[in-house]
């Protein structure tokens, strides 16, 4: 089943002249649109989401340009490989996140080819939605958006919220009621996100966004089934190539199955361009309580069975439905990548020996890829000689509860003398 609405429903070109006009410029003329199930091939259009033939997910096509030129830093640098023309961005300074060689982890687990770690928790709301924020705003912006909406695990909710405050748009989420990160609820009040929390899941409320984008053009939706918005997410891709070049492995957390694909994209666009001739292996990640595609891999299944009621301490990636699947399955099938699920014990591990022996919070949806990396090197997948990016997808800062379960020596001291002994006395 694909949770899409069905043919005929999604009428994206009915719209008045002046917004037709108001796209036509800022979408760059050397981009279509593309079905990822059936291959149809449509107009690039900023409100057409999924395909007229076949209810597939579209893809945003952006054709080799003439003239690669990288100028900037974060995710505009790459402008000339992004779809838009535009030279005022709504931008925080995404992206130009650090990537750290990661040598503890990679000495505790006895990997001995390169290890990095892809920070995305330094982003400036701290996770890589903000990536494709700054592109999906962008263009809701300048095609006249006044309201936005999004259904999100948490970390779209966040960088949603910063960037339509930023653009002057209004903002309307729906949110899993009880099971968003502290952290990301926070962040969506504070930014004046007006908030609707329904009584299920994650995926339940992205099928409520979905149909209120199908039924009205008057609000535009910044979930991941938006092509647009993976746009800026592959950048991934590309400063990972600027700094170290084509790594053997990419490791990614796999919720939608939006990024993975996104990261993919942006690899094989530097080969279409003829800056790279070699391609990395993809490797998706999910939580074994919410692991539709990883099952579906362990099984030679070419379609994941969706699970009702997904379960993990990673809420970032408690979905049961990925919208995206069929572009996260054809990452991993071109890129003769694998799935892996991990518990949320290996989880929480991962989480912590990245935070204690790399200085490197991450909440734990972002410890996810490196516990998928713990065990893909022990199953002999991942060679222990190889180059490997593990993207670390949000910051701890997110989700204090989940900081607050990690083993700690913690005392109380009822006077100045009883601190002191116990801070020399090592009691
Ligand atoms: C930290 O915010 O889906 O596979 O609504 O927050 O592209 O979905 C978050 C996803 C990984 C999975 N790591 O990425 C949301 C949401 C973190 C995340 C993922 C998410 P996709």
């Amino acid at each position: 089943m694909l949770l899409t609405p069905s043919k005929g429903e999604n009428l994206p070109t009915a719209y008045g002249g002046a917004i037709v006009v108001g796209y036509a410029k800022v979408v760059k003329e050397n981009v279509y649109m593309r079905c990822t199930h059936c291959g149809a091939v449509y107009d690039a259009s900023p409100r057409r989401f999924f395909c007229e033939k076949c209810g597939g997910i579209l893809e945003v096509v952006v054709e080799p340009p003439k003239q690669v030129v990288f100028r900037g830093r974060g995710v505009w640098r790459y402008h000339s490989l992004l779809p838009l023309n535009t030279s005022e961005p709504v931008t925080l300074n995404e992206g130009n996140t650090p990537l750290l060689e990661i040598k503890r982890i990679a000495e505790n687990i006895s990997f001995k080819g390169k290890l990095y770690a892809k920070y995305e928790g330094a982003n400036p709301t701290g996770s890589f939605k903000d990536r494709g924020m700054t592109v999906a705003v962008t263009l809701a912006r300048e095609i006249g958006v006044r309201h936005a909406i999004a259904a999100s695990t948490g970390n779209t909710a966040s960088s949603a919220a910063a960037y339509t405050a930023r653009a002057g748009i209004k903002l309307t989420l729906v949110l899993p009621r009880g099971k968003v990160a502290l952290g990301k609820l926070g962040q969506s009040i504070l930014h004046g996100a007006d908030i609707v929390e329904i009584e299920g899941s994650f995926d339940d409320a992205l099928k409520a966004v979905i149909k209120a984008s199908t039924i009205s053009t008057s609000v535009y939706p910044l979930n991941s089934f938006n092509a647009w918005r993976l746009e800026g997410q592959k950048t991934i891709a590309f400063e990972i190539w600027e700094e170290i070049g084509v790594p053997d492995w990419v490791v990614v957390p796999v919720g939608n199955g939006g990024n993975i694909a996104a990261i993919w994209k942006g690899f094989k666009e530097l080969r279409e361009a003829g800056l790279i001739d070699s391609l990395p292996r993809m490797a998706g990640v999910q939580a074994s309580g919410a692991a539709p595609l990883a099952t579906a891999f362990e099984r030679g299944l070419d379609k994941p069975e969706f699970v009702e009621k997904p379960e993990t301490i990673a809420t970032a990636i408690r979905i049961g439905k990925p919208i995206n699947w069929a572009k996260a399955m054809k990452a991993v099938r071109e890129s003769n990548g694998v799935f892996v699920k991990v518990t949320d014990e290996e989880i929480l591990a991962a989480q912590h020996m990245l935070a204690r022996l790399e200085g490197i919070g991450a909440e734990p949806a972002g410890a996810a890829s490196i516990a998928g990396l713990k065990k893909l090197v022990e199953e002999g997948v991942i060679e222990r000689g190889e180059t490997v990016v593990v993207v670390v997808t949000g910051h701890a800062l997110k989700d204090p509860d989940s900081m607050m379960r990690a083993p700690c020596r913690r005392k109380v001291a009822s006077t100045v003398d009883e601190a002191v002994r116990m801070v020399v006395g090592g009691e």
